[in-house]
């Protein structure tokens, strides 16, 4: 206690500014001010809840959507405490709204690790909304609270009725403030995929999820997995073909951490590893992703030796091999985690690396043993990847060897451009020959660089990486980019600023850049997710009135650009010929000017949904991609992954 009162600090002065230090600056508190951080806020009152449910007192969490725009956030815990607050001498619930505070200041002990930091979310929330009321159930008592404005108290904590006696619960309603965000419209898919993340992480947690936007068509889904992590793994799994049935799930806790892990391999060979500390995504790893890799590797090959599957004379199977084809969850939930890193995407606790190698080694240990079938199918996986490492990196020395030698000529494909400095270079992949040309005559040859690609991109998903390196196609992509690929992949040497796809507004067009945004996506994720990558779009018609030649690129542009002209104009509409057919100033013109040209950056919104896009449509199994392309039919044209 007198620890907690000696702690008041720098941190605290904040408090006393209240929450106008949070509107004034909103980008220090949720990131940004965009439709991202519109959708922040929801996470920050669900925090409080899934606190609630690690806590052991909620099984039940339900978000809302309302007509207005405004989510509403219900939980059935034991509700926040409405007592007056011993520090602030109003009510807690007022004070856990209306004070920005550091964290557990407020909260009576107990286990709090999801992300937010306890109940601090809730007065960011606040400063941030229009209005927000706060609902709790709590003693057969219903109790209400109301804010406006930033988070001004109009209405102070009051029982307005009375509810059955062993009711409990919290309910909040908010309205984010639109003179602080650029949008003010949810979407209900961006939240689907956090909530299902939720549910998977939290096993036996119950999530609902609902639209009340229309009126006729309300739109809703529940997320419960009594199997946690392990059905993440089965569904991140369903466009692959897993090579051994049963998921392993692996769990320990020690000292009041506790960590998790589930894992299956399929017969692809990429993989696809994601790590969690109290249910936020640990994008760059850290020690209980360390402990995991270091043990699965130790473990891999002291089973290959101890069985005769691997001789001594043999090389070791590296952290490489052993990882193709793997999909793994790793969660951890700890009370007091250590990020770090540029992002704070990274686990640093030194002590989680012991626990997670401890806890998987010896169940996967024991996991080998008692499923020698499973364990063979396992080591021969990762001894065929091995072997397959090997000749790769013959094949890549052949690359870097051209490279070095023949930057300029790349065997006569790519057409660099004159500039070195890539801050300013730009690289086309054209689709055809033909366009090609047109392109080559048509780019400014200082900046832009344009590689012709003649056939289709090999499907790098349902190849491996030493076949993909004997493509010709390939080859020269990754020789032009510059950055390398596997363990010697380097960022800092892209070749280009952008890359950019070009290729036909039809079905071909279409296969061609799912077929090359696969490619980058496993061979070069950073260069996707730094957002480098982009797609040309070239205009679909043409109007002429007078002098003027605008190009549209849709329907939807055509019919308005239409509707502005005034109606004695006369005007000539045309639809657009193929790349292909373009001369030079056409394509120039239309697809490649800096100044008029229209790109399409691709992102990676969320790295697990666009790795099970990919697979679903790329991968080997028919009926997920059949159900893949039926689902997204409508968007087909517009897939940004
Ligand atoms: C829809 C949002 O906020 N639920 C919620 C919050 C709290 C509690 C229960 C709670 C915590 C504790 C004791 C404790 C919070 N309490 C606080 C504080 N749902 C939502 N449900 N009793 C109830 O931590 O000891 C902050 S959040 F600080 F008042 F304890």
């Amino acid at each position: 206690m007198e620890n907690e009162n000696k702690h008041y600090d720098a941190s605290d002065i904040q408090v006393l500014e209240g929450l106008e230090a949070v509107r004034k600056r909103p980008g220090m508190y949720i990131g940004t001010t965009d439709v991202k951080g519109l959708h922040h806020l929801v996470w920050e009152i669900v925090d409080n809840s899934i606190d609630e449910a690690l806590a052991g007192y909620c099984t039940s969490i339900e978000i809302v959507i309302n007509k207005d725009n405004s989510i509403t956030v219900k939980d059935n815990g034991r509700g926040i405490p409405v007592g007056i607050h011993e520090k602030t001498g109003i009510s807690t619930v007022e004070t856990v709204y209306t004070v920005l505070h550091a964290g557990g200041k407020f909260g009576g002990g107990g286990y709090k690790v999801s992300g937010g930091l306890h109940g601090v979310g809730a007065s960011v929330v606040n400063a941030l909304s229009k209005w927000v009321n706060v609902t709790v159930y709590k003693e057969g008592k219903i109790y209400e609270c109301k804010f406006e404005n930033g988070g001004k108290t109009v209405q102070k904590l009051t029982v307005i009725g009375e509810c059955e006696p062993n009711r409990t619960g919290t309910t909040v309603t908010f309205k984010p403030d639109p003179e602080i965000f650029d949008s003010e419209i949810y979407d209900y898919d961006t939240l689907k995929v956090r909530t299902r993340e939720l549910a998977f992480l939290n096993k036996g947690l119950s999530l609902n999820l609902r639209d009340d936007r229309d009126a006729e068509d309300t739109v809703g889904e529940t997320f419960m997995y009594e199997g946690g992590i392990s059905e993440y793994v089965k569904f991140i799994n369903k466009g692959k073909t897993p090579i051994h049935e049963e998921i392993i799930h692996l769990e320990g806790e020690e000292e009041g951490v506790m960590f998790e892990v589930a894992l299956q391999y399929n017969s692809g060979y990429s993989d696809s590893i994601y790590s969690f500390v109290n249910n936020i995504n640990t994008h760059d790893g850290g020690t209980h992703e360390e402990g995991v890799r270091r043990a699965l590797t130790r473990i891999i090959n002291n089973y290959a030796k101890k069985n005769n599957l691997l001789k001594s004379n043999d090389d070791s199977l590296t952290g490489e091999d052993v990882k193709e084809g793997l999909t793994m969850i790793i969660s951890c939930k700890h009370p007091n985690p250590q990020f770090e890193g540029q992002t704070k995407g990274r686990l640093g606790n030194s002590e989680v690396r012991t626990l997670a190698d401890h806890v998987f080694s010896q169940g996967f240990e024991r996991f080998l043993m008692e499923n020698p079938e499973e364990a063979k199918i396992i080591v021969d996986k990762a001894m065929t990847a091995s072997r397959a490492r090997i000749a790769a990196k013959k094949a890549r020395e052949l690359t870097r060897r051209k490279s070095d030698l023949d930057v300029v000529n790349f065997g006569g494909k790519l057409v660099d451009c004159k500039e070195k400095d890539p801050s300013v270079c730009e690289i086309f992949l054209v689709e055809g020959d033909s366009a090609g040309g047109s392109a080559i005559k048509g780019r400014n040859s200082m900046t832009q660089a344009i590689l012709p690609l003649r056939g289709k991109i090999l499907n790098v998903e349902k190849a491996r990486v030493d076949k993909a390196l004997s493509n010709e196609e390939i080859r020269t992509i990754i020789t032009a980019f510059g950055t390398g690929i596997g363990q010697e992949f380097d960022l800092n040497k892209l070749r280009y600023d952008k890359i950019i796809i070009m290729t036909d507004a039809d079905v071909d067009g279409s296969h061609i850049r799912v077929l090359l945004l696969t490619l980058f996506y496993r061979f070069f994720r950073p260069i996707v997710e730094a957002g480098h990558v982009y797609a040309a779009q070239p205009p679909l018609f043409c109007i002429k009135h007078g002098k003027t030649i605008k190009y549209v690129l849709n329907e939807e542009e055509r019919d308005s650009y239409i509707a502005s002209l005034n109606e004695n104009t006369k005007y000539d509409m045309s639809r657009m010929k193929g790349l292909g057919e373009m001369d030079a100033e056409e394509l120039n013109e239309t697809t490649m000017d800096i100044e008029k040209r229209v790109l399409r950056r691709i992102t990676v919104e969320d790295a697990i949904e666009a790795d099970a896009a990919f697979s679903k449509l790329m991968g080997e199994e028919v009926e997920p991609r059949r159900q893949f392309i039926e689902n997204n039919a409508p968007y087909a044209q517009n897939l940004d992954i």
